[in-house]
């Protein structure tokens, strides 16, 4: 695992899930345990709702806007886009990444939906490709009983099934599956030994290209 060393590139760990998967509860955990062993870390989150873009969605993910599938799609895509290139500074500069939802979310719930899935994929081409995705599994029916559950637009069980069967069609080698079923410190146990396994695997440039 790269990281806090200025002359290798950080790591770019992205978990991914369901909604109320665990992954803000595991990225705070991760994040302490790396900066703890002296790596230079960050925690990320997408949708980052703090820029302009980020707020149309924000705005969009608590019903209080309307757009279409495809203009929301592109707007999550946006999203990353404008993080790109301070994205890659900080991995160039040596800092790990801990970034909580990527392009996987952006095709899975957009594909939910009946969106075709390399229309769907095309905008993520070109964005930093993760060295590893964590991916929190979950029943849809255990992680609606977690708290806030149904606060927002995709909070609702049927669609989060869909998302679910999305998500499935979408790992690859990168990918280290974790069941989010189980107690928090057990979950945290299996993260740290998938970080154990991260490589530098910075050559692949892309998500969804081998
Ligand atoms: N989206 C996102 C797109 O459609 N396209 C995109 O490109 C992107 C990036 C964003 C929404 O937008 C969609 C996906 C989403 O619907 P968000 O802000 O990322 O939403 O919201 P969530 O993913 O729902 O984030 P949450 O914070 O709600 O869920 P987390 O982070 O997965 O879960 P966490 O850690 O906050 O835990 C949720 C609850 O469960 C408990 C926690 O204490 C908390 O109460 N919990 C556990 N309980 C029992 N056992 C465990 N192991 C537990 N772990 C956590
Ligand atoms: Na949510």
């Amino acid at each position: 695992l790269n990281g806090g060393n200025s002359e290798s590139r950080g790591a770019l760990i992205v978990l991914e899930g369901l909604d109320r998967s665990g992954k803000t509860s595991q990225s705070s955990r991760l994040l302490t345990y790396l900066e703890g062993l002296g790596h230079s870390a960050e925690s990320w989150r997408f949708p980052d709702r703090s820029t302009n873009v980020g707020q149309m969605i924000s705005s969009y993910l608590s019903n209080k806007s309307q757009l279409d599938d495809h203009t929301i799609h592109l707007l999550f895509s946006a999203n990353r886009w404008e993080k790109r290139s301070l994205m890659e500074t900080k991995l160039k500069t040596g800092t790990i990444l801990i970034v909580d939802r990527y392009s996987y979310s952006g095709v899975a719930f957009s594909s939910a939906k009946g969106l075709d899935i390399e229309w769907c994929k095309a905008p993520e081409i070109g964005l930093p490709a993760p060295d590893l995705v964590v991916f929190l599994d979950i029943q849809p029916e255990k992680a609606a009983e977690r708290g806030g559950y149904g606060a927002e637009r995709y909070e609702q069980l049927e669609f989060q099934r869909k998302v679910a069967h999305c998500y499935q069609s979408l790992h690859d080698a990168s990918w280290k599956i974790i069941d989010a079923c189980q107690p928090i410190e057990d979950i945290w146990k299996h993260l740290q030994e998938s970080i154990g396994l991260c490589h530098d695997m910075s050559e692949r440039q892309t998500p969804f290209l081998p």
